[in-house]
């Protein structure tokens, strides 16, 4: 059930889901209306995007027996701590709490309980849908996920540090249906006041991908840690397509590497996915990332021949570098940087191309006084232009265009 969080971050959105059987409802990719009316993921607004910290959320409840009955409070990482370890922010969904501390009432015997309501009307809904699905993530446990005040047997024991899949099988009511996601705060700890929230997302909500940019999407591109079909590389080989073009002095020539999957620095690193992986210039040649202090330069290049660089170009992906990284278009400074690993950081370029072979540097600076973990991850990269009609089909344009004037000019004389 990870179909949530990645396939945002790369523009490409889920339409259906069939998941244990039961079918979904599917969106199109345009559609950013909330699946059934009125059911909504946690702290987002009318038009299903996140809302900021400490927003209110006016789509769901904390309804009787709560422990309070408030107004739900957004909590994003913006507030810092609970997260994480709570679930990091997405595009999806963010926490709500019952207060912009994230803190709630709870009492030792299990007795305090929160219950977070979603309501959705299903009068004139066709087909009515079999089972809603999703995920969802609680501090504390996750008791249950009642539909219209009966047990549907969804419990969330793994609390808060990841989602869990749920599912809440009909039948709905024809009219308003309740979904109320029952929270536990502190039931065994000694704790009588604490941190506290849920996290839910209803499968195929979400807002609406953003359009492509303009033009089409240049081959010849490529990710970090990958071969020339886009498929990711074994252990400790060679990226073709990410040169080592300068290095800190002392260091030994080495290629840029993949490093070794099975551990540290992977975490702390963000994980290794199916499109990209972690590349280091690697002294040691035992792809364990260690190498000297210093700034390490990556560079990779895309050709832009036969593209109309009068049109809008853009190039845009995701990177993350150990300890830090700045990006360089053609050798000069975009002010595009981002500093750390545990995540990976959107960027987008729309200016700086040059016609041909273009150069795109992830100048990656490694800190510390000893040899120690660096690299560079760059994923979901993509660069968008318009080709150059061939002469050939521009002189046919214009024949074209000739044809239709001539057309309509004895058309008038006829008449
Ligand atoms: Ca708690
Ligand atoms: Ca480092």
């Amino acid at each position: 059930m990870n179909f949530f969080g990645r396939t945002v971050r790369h523009g490409v959105r889920l339409v259906a889901v069939v998941s244990a059987g039961t079918v979904y409802l599917s969106l199109s990719t345009a559609m950013a209306a909330t699946v059934l009316p009125g059911l909504f993921n946690t702290g987002v607004d009318d038009n299903q995007n996140t809302l900021p910290d400490n927003a209110i959320d006016s789509h769901w409840q904390l309804v009787p027996p709560s422990a309070v009955e408030v107004d739900p409070v957004v909590a994003t990482s913006a507030g810092g701590f609970p997260i994480g370890p709570w679930v990091a922010d997405n595009k999806l969904s963010a926490w709500i709490t019952p207060a912009p501390d994230t803190q709630g009432p709870g009492n030792f015997d299990g007795s305090a309980s929160y219950f977070w309501r979603a309501s959705f009307d299903l009068t004139g809904v066709n087909p009515v849908p079999t089972a809603i699905t999703g995920q969802w993530s609680s501090d504390n446990g996750g008791l249950d996920i009642l539909l219209n005040g009966d047990a549907t047997g969804n419990t969330n024991p793994g609390q808060f540090g990841a989602f869990i899949p749920f599912t809440v099988n009909g039948p709905f009511l024809s009219g308003l249906n309740t979904l109320d996601f029952v929270v536990n705060n502190s039931a065994g700890e000694a704790n009588t006041f604490g941190y506290t929230g849920v996290r839910v997302e209803f499968a195929g909500n979400g807002p609406g991908a953003p359009p492509p940019p303009p033009g089409v999407k240049i081959p010849g591109v490529f990710n970090t840690g990958v071969d020339g079909s886009g498929i990711t590389l074994p252990d400790n080989v060679a990226d073709a397509h990410y040169g080592v073009t300068s290095r800190p002095a002392g260091s030994v020539d080495s290629p840029a590497l993949t490093i070794l999957a099975d551990g540290y620095p992977i975490p702390p690193w963000v994980a290794n996915s199916p499109t990209s992986r972690w590349l280091t210039a690697s002294a040691s040649t035992v792809g364990d990332g260690d190498d000297l202090p210093g700034d390490y330069t990556y560079q990779t290049s895309f050709d832009l021949t036969g593209y109309d660089l009068t049109k809008p170009i853009t190039l845009r992906g995701s990177f993350a570098g150990d300890d830090s990284a700045v990006i360089l278009l053609n050798n000069d400074a975009t002010g595009i940087s981002v500093t750390g690993f545990g995540s990976l950081v959107e960027f987008t370029l729309t200016s700086g191309f040059l016609p041909g072979v273009n150069t795109l540097q992830f100048v990656v600076t490694n800190g510390g006084t000893t040899a120690n973990p660096t690299g560079l991850r760059v994923e979901g990269l993509e660069v968008f232009a318009s080709p150059i009609p061939e002469p050939g089909s521009a002189l046919l344009l214009v024949l074209g265009a000739c044809t239709v004037a001539g057309y309509g000019w004895r058309r008038r004389r006829k008449g």
